[in-house]
């Protein structure tokens, strides 16, 4: 489960009202009026955290609701604000309010009959915030003003008013949220497996460095155009370190990151040209997703066996298929552009499908 949409429902608490009291002490029984305010109320409010990939967190808490303000009291106390909610949000997470109603009551019409809603109505959707930069914050909720308390009312002409104001009520509504995707597929794989020259030679135009700057990575996000006007985007995501086959880690950016790419591309040297096993170097970059995320690591993945015009290609590809038997391979030549057609194909049916 890739929990890349939720629907949400905030509420900010509501003001405090204000008091009306009257000072009162031995031998002055006539005092002044001394009724505080009320508190404001808590604010819902988003915060950008690197430590966030998901919106799993508000699939299992959609309600995100914020503490009501206290009432003034005398003494010219005021009442206590309410607490705020601060919600961690991840970089790339993108705001709309809805016009649904959070409660159930209907309007009326001018004669006092409630108007049935419209089931065909669509929702109308506004976008209010697109988040990227760590440590951003963004107010969903405002919280209410609080009531004035009857201090704020005595004027020469008035010594003793019992007026105040009630609180205001918090702003609430219906939510949705949305993570960005960086691209429909990102490419996993140790360096000069040919990854850039891959992004390069599958790509219309130059791949770009996406514009997501909440990040010291850069990854380039290039477009692949399929026949039929249709098309995808891939990411290279730079950052796998070099010391992951020490099982130091593939570097949590880098993990980041590729959570946000609906389907994972494997890329492999599949010549060993460098040394390395083609079967190992799989098997670890699995281990290491599996071990950062349960379910990151059950995200669609295929394997691109690059370096085809090498000679250990053939003999490694055939061990590697007896290790993977249930993988997809594409053998290409990411250099010399061999099998670029029916790696595109291949992309197009699996991004197609990842995307549902
Ligand atoms: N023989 C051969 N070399 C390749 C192929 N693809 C990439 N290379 C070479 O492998 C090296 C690393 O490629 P690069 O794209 O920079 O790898 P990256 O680190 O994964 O981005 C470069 O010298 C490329 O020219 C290929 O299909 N065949
Ligand atoms: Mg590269």
């Amino acid at each position: 489960m890739f929990i890349d949409r939720v629907k949400i429902y905030a509420w900010a608490g509501n003001g405090g009202n204000g008091c009306a009291s009257f000072h009162r002490a031995k031998f002055k029984p006539k005092g002044g009026p001394d009724g505080g305010d009320g508190g404001k109320g808590g604010d819902v409010i988003f915060e950008v955290s690197p430590h966030v990939n998901d919106l799993r967190s508000f699939f299992y808490q959609p309600h995100q609701r914020a503490k009501n303000g206290l009432p003034g009291s005398s003494q010219q106390r005021s009442g206590r604000s309410g607490k705020s909610i601060i919600a961690k949000v991840p970089p790339g997470t993108v705001i709309y309010q809805s016009d649904e109603r959070l409660n159930q009551e209907p309007d009326y019409d001018e004669d006092g009959l409630p108007i049935e809603p419209d089931p065909d109505k669509e929702k109308e959707l506004i976008q209010v915030a697109d988040l990227t930069t760590i440590g951003e914050r963004f107010v969903l909720a405002k919280g209410g003003k609080g009531g004035k308390g009857n201090i704020h009312f005595k004027s020469a002409t008035n010594q003793a008013p019992t007026e105040f104001t009630y609180g205001e009520p918090g702003e609430e509504g219906v939510y949705y949220l949305e993570l960005r995707h960086i691209a429909d597929a990102g490419f996993v794989g140790f360096p000069n497996a040919g990854k850039s020259t891959l992004l390069g030679a599958l790509s219309a135009a130059k791949p770009k460095v996406a514009a997501y700057p909440f990040t010291t990575l850069q990854p380039m996000v290039g477009v692949v155009d399929f026949p039929g006007y249709s098309r995808a985007t891939l990411a290279d995501i730079p950052g796998l370190i070099e010391g992951a086959h020490r099982n130091v880690g593939l570097g949590h950016d880098f993990l980041r990151h590729i959570t946000r790419c609906r389907l994972l591309l494997f890329v492999v040297d599949m010549a060993g040209s460098e040394g390395r096993d083609p079967c190992e170097d799989v098997a670890l970059l699995r281990k290491e997703i599996s071990l950062y995320d349960d379910l990151l690591a059950k995200r669609p993945w295929m394997v691109i066996a690059n370096k085809s015009d090498l000679p250990e290609f053939d003999e490694n590809l055939e061990r590697f298929r007896q290790r993977f038997p249930k993988v997809d391979i594409v053998p290409i030549s990411a250099a010399e552009g061999v099998g670029l057609d029916d790696l595109k194909d291949t992309l197009r049916i699996k991004i197609g499908q990842a995307a549902e």
